[in-house]
């Protein structure tokens, strides 16, 4: 019969892709080849990034570009002689919709999902410690408080009457005298909430109607119980979170149902897909080959850094929660003790600005080379953990003034500024070395770098330069191949993640994969001048 080839399905707060998966068995061993079949810009909706907008993603286009990579998957699958045999699905973390699940129709519908880069109001965070302590909430979810998580705005939005409410409200439950809303009605004359999706599991419920919540990214929350791995009833309880409706949890790589009608019509596909939970966290699913004990420092550097290690189990301490790391989880039972740190939006934010006040399209990637070229030392850096780094807008004169406040002069121009971003991410993923071992007393012997980052050689090289470790960098798409990962082990292809990466996934190079999965790059720290010579291929 025909061969199977999966897609996965990876949003990215800057960009989405579709990619599609072949295992390929015609030479002993399978090798798995990925192919990018779509892209496609992301960012908050335009017209909700005026000043007091609440900023929304807009779900309507990110889901219709979503079904065109779809359809292309169907098509590049036939073109190779495949069936679509499965869809997975992962996104950056913390943000939401309140679905009404009890006026699903069938077809898509407008959900408004609020994007994560304004945060909580600092009331709204400030008003949630005093309900319950930080210290208590880091003992349960292992999240440390912070302006973007899931807990504190969802609380402004389902309990403050006016507030950012309605825009964080299905905009069909807005009329009140609606059928979906009274549907929802308590017989005490209290409408629920809704039904709380995270980005991926609403994705999943466009395509195939049903309802759940997948671990990986219900832990971005700060609502989820980190030793159990359920949602938290005393954190719920005690933020009055009770008019939300909370869908079971499961493990990444559960069966989801299949593609609803006329999804599968759109992607035209004979029959429908059968689609599953990945790990839906785009992290979890980027550093999917990591085990606890592995002894790097991961970095998956994208629009946001998220440095750190795995774990066998959450680390709730004092100490960890003074460090200001997140136990968000991994595959399978690990964990992932990371720190939340800006990352390559910083650069396209400043490359955005840049490009609308000089009418000329800047590339951020074109603009690091250009700045590679500027010596090592002296470069301004600044705290890139820093939350006024959040929201768009004005950021070369945001890192500016970061530098002047650390007593740094402000980086010099364009080409100074990409400078001082990149050192002042390379400062901070070697900082995080010496952190994560203060904190597990584990001994750190190299970096990995997968993501956007990892094909920006001035980074690499800086973070060589920096931290006194050799540098592992690629692959680029490292969150779509742990989709795949995740896929290929649920539906039988492979026995374990650990098979699937050593099939030629994760440093395949050749033809087939190379649009895809960049090669992996070795970056000495003695090479700190960088050049072909200070790096060699393999790991
Ligand atoms: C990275 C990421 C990160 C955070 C942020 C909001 O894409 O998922 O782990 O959760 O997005």
């Amino acid at each position: 019969g025909a061969g199977r080839a999966y897609a996965a399905v990876d949003l990215g707060a800057s960009s989405g892709r579709v990619m599609l998966g072949f295992i390929d068995r015609s030479h002993g061993s399978p090798r798995i080849r990925m192919t990018e079949v779509h892209r496609f810009a992301n960012g908050p909706r335009p017209d909700s990034l005026a000043p007091g907008a609440t900023l929304e993603w807009d779900v309507d286009r990110l889901f219709d570009e979503t079904l065109t990579g779809l359809a292309a998957a169907v098509d590049a699958a036939a073109a190779a002689g495949c069936v679509l045999a499965g869809i997975g699905v992962d996104s950056w973390g913390v943000d939401y919709a309140l679905d009404d699940v009890a006026a699903e129709g069938g077809g898509a519908v407008s959900i408004p999902s609020v994007a994560h880069h304004r945060g909580a109001d600092p009331a709204w965070v400030a008003e949630a410690a005093a309900v319950v302590r930080d210290e208590r909430v880091y003992a349960v979810t292992g999240i440390p408080p912070h302006p973007i998580n899931t807990s504190a705005r969802l609380r402004a939005a389902v309990t403050s009457p006016g507030g950012t409410a309605a825009s964080a409200r299905p905009a069909h439950t807005a009329s009140p005298a609606g059928p979906a809303a009274m549907s929802g009605a308590e017989p005490d004359g209290h409408t629920r909430a809704g039904t709380l999706l995270l980005v991926p599991d609403l994705w999943v419920r466009l395509l195939t109607g049903t309802i759940g919540a997948e671990r990986t990214i219900a832990s971005t929350t700060q609502l989820l119980d980190a030793r159990t791995g359920t949602w938290s009833r005393e954190l719920i309880d005690a933020w009055g979170l009770g008019a939300v409706d909370f869908p079971e949890v499961t493990p990444s790589g559960t069966p989801a149902g299949v593609t609803l009608p006329w999804v599968t019509a759109r992607l035209g596909a004979a029959r429908p897909v059968p689609v599953h939970r990945v790990a839906g966290h785009d992290t979890a699913s980027a550093l999917a080959f990591a085990a606890p004990g592995d002894g790097q420092l991961l970095v998956s550097s994208g629009s946001w850094s998220l440095a750190g290690i795995s774990v066998a189990a959450p680390v709730l301490s004092t100490e960890a929660l003074a460090a200001g790391l997140t136990n968000e989880r991994g595959v399978g039972d690990s964990t992932l003790l990371l720190r939340n740190l800006a990352g390559l939006w910083l650069l396209t934010e400043c490359a955005r600005q840049w490009s609308n006040e000089s009418g000329r399209m800047l590339d951020p990637l074109d603009l690091v080379r250009e700045a590679s070229l500027l010596p090592d030392s002296g470069v301004p850096v600044f705290d890139v953990g820093d939350p006024r780094l959040l929201a768009p807008g004005g950021m070369p004169e945001r890192i500016a003034a970061l530098c002047v406040e650390r007593g740094h002069p402000a980086p010099k121009g364009v080409l100074g500024t990409v400078r001082s971003i990149v050192e002042s991410l390379a400062a901070a993923y070697a900082e995080s070395v010496g952190l994560l071992e203060r904190v597990t007393g584990e001994r750190l012997r190299s970096v990995r770098i997968v993501g956007g980052g990892s094909r920006n050689e001035l980074l690499c090289r800086r973070t060589a330069a920096l931290t006194g470790l050799p540098v592992v960098a690629g692959p680029a798409e490292a969150s779509a191949f742990g989709n795949l990962a995740v896929q290929l082990v649920a539906a039988g292809e492979f026995a374990t993640l650990a098979e699937v990466y050593a099939s030629g996934g994760m440093d395949a190079t050749g033809p087939a994969v190379a649009a895809a999965t960049d090669g992996i790059v070795r970056y000495e720290p003695g090479g700190v001048t960088g050049g072909a010579d200070s790096r060699g291929v393999g790991d």
